[in-house]
């Protein structure tokens, strides 16, 4: 068996997706998600320059070897573009051998360990009442945990995760207006005072049942997150997100010494190497990965047994900027693992992109249930797609007031 040809199509419905589909010579084909959010075009290249030349003719079966000749062979390893372009292959080449074998992928993982995975929906409010508002919403659609953003009074600008008027939650993570990104303003005081009462507040009015997630996007010091941590303890959350910048896997140290808050950290790795600290060392409870950008099925897999080895349960990234390729490829994912927690899941359900990516995965009272088609379950439409082409979009820049940048 062979690979005759891919081809690498960016666009979609209010995204950038990067779509790879991997050609056999018997007809069958894979489908790969390399959307690296707000630098797309550049696993684009990697996969048009560097690695679609090279699969042709390869036995598209051998997925672990191929894998390995791209992460070895390329001599430079790791990092979130070479990374989400082999994770494209990755998901294609996985899609094609359950595809052959005739079964939805979580067989070829060891089968279903759930009916359903439990996933979170993004709550957001200019202020406390708004997101009550918006929890109470989510709610009422059957979710049984949501995360929780809030405007903080004072701040000169939106703060993380807080879609301005007009926009819904889908829209505002990626900002069309350029390639040059708006600045936010970042004040940790304001939002120390402010965000440990309100999400108190939150939990008093929807009660112990809500399972209720913050992300604080990377934004505080070490001792600033412990101090955070400690404050939000009584809450009782299910997840404290990225408390501090993810890059530094110390960090996370103290906050352990002092809280025994549940923290989930990740979306911005790409490789085992990033994260193997944290989890060897117990540091942290959730790990957030995504297919995606972090070399695929493959590599995520090992990410994800690794972490069963240490408590740590899985919470993968599912903003919208995955395209529904790799929510399937997690959805199957999901449906195995026996470490799994939490699936993210903002992405599907717009009938645009129903449209150019058709599955039958589908959302029951906040539970993902998973396809039983053969593969991944998830085609793409070559016809859909010929709307859409690539725009350009950015992630704004945060400074603190006095002009020095922070983290976003
Ligand atoms: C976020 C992301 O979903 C999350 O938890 O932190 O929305 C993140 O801001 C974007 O994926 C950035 O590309
Ligand atoms: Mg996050």
């Amino acid at each position: 068996m062979k690979i005759t040809d891919a081809k690498v199509f960016v666009g979609g419905p209010g995204k950038n997706y990067v779509t790879l589909k991997v050609m056999t010579d018997q007809g069958v084909y894979g489908l790969g998600d390399a959307s690296l959010n707000n630098r797309e075009t550049l696993p684009a290249a990697y996969l048009n320059d560097y690695l679609i030349p090279n699969l042709i003719g390869r036995d598209p079966r051998n997925s672990e070897d191929l894998w390995q000749y791209f992460y070895r062979g390329a001599y430079f390893r790791r990092g979130p573009i070479a990374m989400a372009a082999f994770g494209a292959v990755d998901m294609a080449l996985w899609d094609i051998k359950a595809k052959l074998a005739g079964m939805p992928l979580y067989q070829l993982f060891g089968g279903k360990s759930r009916d359903g995975a439990l996933v979170y929906a993004h709550a957001t409010g200019s202020d406390l009442e708004d997101l009550m508002n918006s929890i109470a919403h989510y709610q009422a659609l059957g979710y049984k945990a949501v995360r929780v953003q809030c405007g903080i009074p004072g701040m000169p600008t939106a703060s993380y995760g807080v879609a301005d008027k007009g926009l819904s939650d889908k829209q505002f993570i990626t900002d069309f207006s350029g390639i040059v990104p708006k600045e936010e303003i970042w004040d940790t005081d304001k939002y120390m005072r402010f965000m440990p009462d309100a999400l108190a507040q939150i939990r008093d009015r929807f009660g112990p049942d809500l399972k209720i997630l913050h992300d604080v996007h990377h934004r505080l010091l070490p001792r600033e997150a412990a101090q955070f941590a400690k404050a939000v303890e009584p809450v009782g959350l299910f997840w404290l997100e990225d408390p501090t910048p993810a890059d530094d896997q110390d960090a996370l140290k103290l906050l352990r010494q002092h809280s025994t808050v549940p923290i989930a950290i990740g979306e911005v790795f790409n490789s085992i190497w990033d994260c193997k600290q944290l989890i060897e060392n117990e540091l942290i409870d959730f790990i957030r990965v995504a297919v995606t950008y972090a070399g695929g099925i493959t590599h995520v897999k090992r990410i994800v047994d690794l972490c069963a080895l240490h408590h740590v349960r899985t919470g993968f990234h599912g903003a919208p900027s995955h395209s529904p390729i790799s929510m399937a490829a997690q959805a199957h994912l999901n449906a195995w693992a026996p470490n799994f927690g939490i699936q993210e899941y903002l992405v599907l359900g717009t009938p645009e992109c129903d449209a150019l990516f058709p599955s039958k995965h589908r959302l029951e009272q906040g539970m993902m249930i998973v396809s039983d088609e053969p593969g991944l379950g998830v085609d793409f439409d070559e016809n859909e797609a010929k709307q859409y082409s690539y725009k350009p979009g950015s992630h704004p820049v945060v400074r603190l007031e006095d002009g020095t940048l922070w983290n976003y």
